[in-house]
């Protein structure tokens, strides 16, 4: 198998399952932000000219959610579970992209890719994010209260997603002020080698 990913923020998550779930998995690094998802070559594999891209023999997977479900299955784990708790990570996965990691995602932009490739922040393209971003923060920050991982207490790939930004924070300047349990949950995330170094193993 191998994973095109980039040093950013959707590879990261499918880079930190693949380190979590030990797969034998190449690492291919395409540089972003030398346009290198844009060539030919790359639109071939995604023609959104993004990564992470999963190529398993024949098979071609895009978007960082669906890999990481594809990985868990690939491994026999339960990050992507097949029982009754399955419908609550794809409630929570389609929440994150909707209403959490989307607004964050937006300070990402402004505040790491931006500086990044020479240009300055828009702080006024953020004040409808950090409104966003403080109302549903405040529906995670509660729903974590007394929880060791998003879903009945077991790690599973809505946590991976939920905390896809977070590792920036500081550089985003994510407003997480007040959100304590978010904080505990991503520190107890940090315990895992994989999240706090996935791009370790990739070359
Ligand atoms: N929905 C996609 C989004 C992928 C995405 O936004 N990738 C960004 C890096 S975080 C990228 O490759 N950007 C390069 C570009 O658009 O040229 C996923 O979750 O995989």
């Amino acid at each position: 198998m191998k994973l095109f990913y980039g040093e950013v923020l959707n590879p990261r998550k499918a880079c930190a399952v693949a380190r979590y779930l030990d797969l034998p998995v190449d690492f291919v690094r395409i540089d972003v932000f030398r346009g290198e998802s844009r060539t030919p070559e790359f639109l071939r594999l995604n023609p959104n000219g993004q990564v992470p891209v999963l190529q398993d023999g024949a098979r071609l997977l895009t978007e960082s959610n669906a890999i990481m479900c594809y990985l868990s299955d690939k491994a026999g784990a339960d990050l992507w579970p097949h029982d009754a708790r399955q419908i609550e990570v794809l409630r929570w996965l389609m929440w994150d992209a909707q209403h959490f990691s989307r607004h964050a995602a937006a300070f990402y932009f402004q505040n790491v890719v931006k500086p990044k490739v020479g240009r300055e922040p828009d702080p006024a393209a953020l004040e409808e994010p950090r409104g966003f971003f403080r109302s549903y923060g405040a529906v995670l920050n509660d729903h974590l209260r007394g929880r060791r991982y998003v879903v009945e207490d077991r790690l599973s790939v809505a946590d991976f997603a939920l905390a896809a930004t977070l590792p920036y924070a500081e550089k985003a300047q994510l407003p997480l002020e007040g959100f304590a349990e978010i904080v505990r949950w991503h520190e107890r995330m940090n315990e895992l080698p994989a999240w706090r170094e996935p791009f370790a193993h990739a070359a």
